[in-house]
């Protein structure tokens, strides 16, 4: 008896003639290298080529009489063995009654690849002669599960609650591959605005262009722009600690047409720490003109559970000037609250400035703490700016 082992696929002439014209109209594929490639697909067989994690593993098991006796109670196993486990892939526990000269028993078995490393496929087969003695087999298929793709995260915490991500997706294979999707699915909390499309309004074309192609070891950066719901805005100037932002799903097809997904386990985020009392800006113009004052609107939120008698003090640096008066006393915030304070401020430098010199006392505790570098502003001379902000 004889186990064959997986034909990945039996491609008619016709298929392989479209086959041949489409690899030729792939701009990914080499010159003359489209009878080539037929020909080494056509020779798979032997070998599973590459399997990435995340893809399907799929294979046609057949046991096939050799012999000139009709065998009964034939009994066929597929087991897949991993690095930490060992699965059952077969279709069915029941036995075959008889298996006559010639013919065959025909399985496929699929199961999708969640681990890398090593793999083999055990194919054990049990059954009883027509004399009584009971025979069995193993055959062994080893094959590599691969890595396809290296993935990256960035976070960025915006002056606002917005919070981007950056996804560095690298392809580590060798084989071609088309990524078919990478979307970010946000976690309850947020909503997300897909930031990889030229235009964003008609969700047209993608920035990496047509063509959805990884070239060899290239790298490429989606980025996606996170908003806390409503319900949940009002908290994020106290939400502390680690938050889930959600995860990537990702979906490519390597060569033969093959699907493969991955999606990331959630990913955390460090909430910036704001301390006891939170100051960030909610409006300040991008460019203003030189020794001209401007407003901006400082937003106060208390992140804190215990009594504070809050003072707003304002010390000039050397380009940035604050005009009104230092050492007012501000209100009662409850947790979670804030407050909006209108300033007024103005540059004595030119170019990038950062807007820096507010400090909060709490008189009760006597503790002050410092904002610096809450924003920046661009500072021109003499033009005319115009001051909507
Ligand atoms: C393997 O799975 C099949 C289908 O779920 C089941 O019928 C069979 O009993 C299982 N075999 C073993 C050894 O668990
Ligand atoms: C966020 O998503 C919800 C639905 O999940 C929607 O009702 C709401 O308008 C969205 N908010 C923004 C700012 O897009
Ligand atoms: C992916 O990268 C490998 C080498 O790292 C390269 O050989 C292969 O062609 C790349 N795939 C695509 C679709 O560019
Ligand atoms: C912030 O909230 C706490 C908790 O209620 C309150 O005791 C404290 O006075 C508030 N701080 C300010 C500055 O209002
Ligand atoms: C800060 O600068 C403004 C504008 O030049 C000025 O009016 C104010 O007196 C300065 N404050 C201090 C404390 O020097
Ligand atoms: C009786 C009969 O045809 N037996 C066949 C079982 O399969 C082997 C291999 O194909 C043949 O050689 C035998 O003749």
């Amino acid at each position: 008896s004889e186990v064959n082992m997986p034909k990945k696929k039996t491609l008619s002439q016709t298929v392989r003639d479209l086959f041949g014209q489409l690899m030729r109209q792939d701009p990914s594929t080499i010159k003359g290298a489209e009878t080539l490639m037929l020909g080494e697909m056509l020779t798979l067989p032997q070998n599973f080529g590459n399997i990435f994690l995340g893809e399907t593993f799929s294979s046609y098991i057949s046991v096939h009489n050799d012999s000139s006796q009709v065998v009964k109670d034939i009994l066929v196993k597929a087991d897949l063995q991993t690095s930490s486990q060992r699965l059952n892939l077969s279709a069915s526990n029941s036995a075959v009654a008889e298996l006559k000269p010639e013919c065959c028993i025909d399985d496929v078995i699929h199961h999708e690849v969640k681990e890398i490393g090593t793999h083999i496929l055990v194919c054990a087969v049990s059954y009883t002669t027509q004399q009584g003695e009971k025979l069995y087999f193993r055959k062994f298929f080893k094959f590599q599960v691969l890595k396809p793709l290296d993935v990256k995260t960035k976070f960025y915490n915006a002056e606002t609650d917005e919070v981007f991500l950056e996804a560095q997706i690298q392809n580590i294979t060798t084989s071609p591959m088309f990524m078919e999707k990478v979307s970010l699915e946000p976690s309850m909390m947020y909503n997300v605005t897909e930031l990889n499309t030229v235009t964003q309004a008609d969700k047209g074309e993608s920035t990496f262009g047509k063509m959805s192609y990884l070239q060899p070891m290239d790298t490429r950066q989606y980025l996606y722009c996170l908003k806390p719901k409503p319900e949940y805005a009002e908290k994020a100037g106290i939400i502390k600690g680690v938050t889930v932002i959600g995860k990537l799903d990702i979906v490519w097809k390597t060569n033969l047409g093959e699907r493969g997904r991955l999606q990331t386990s959630q990913l955390q985020r460090m909430a910036p720490g704001y301390g006891d009392i939170r100051l960030s800006l909610d409006l300040i113009p991008d460019t203003v003109n030189l020794e001209e004052p401007f407003d901006i609107i400082c937003k106060i939120t208390n992140c804190s559970e215990r009594t504070m008698d809050l003072v707003l003090e304002m010390c000039n640096t050397s380009s940035i000037h604050w005009c009104g008066i230092s050492g007012r006393q501000l209100g009662k915030l409850s947790p979670g609250a804030f407050l909006s304070l209108p300033l007024t401020v103005l540059s004595s430098v030119q170019g990038l400035q950062s807007i820096s010199g507010l400090r909060l006392t709490d008189t009760f505790l006597k503790r002050t703490y410092e904002y610096d570098d809450i924003a920046q502003v661009c500072v021109v001379y003499g033009q005319q700016v115009e001051s909507d902000i």
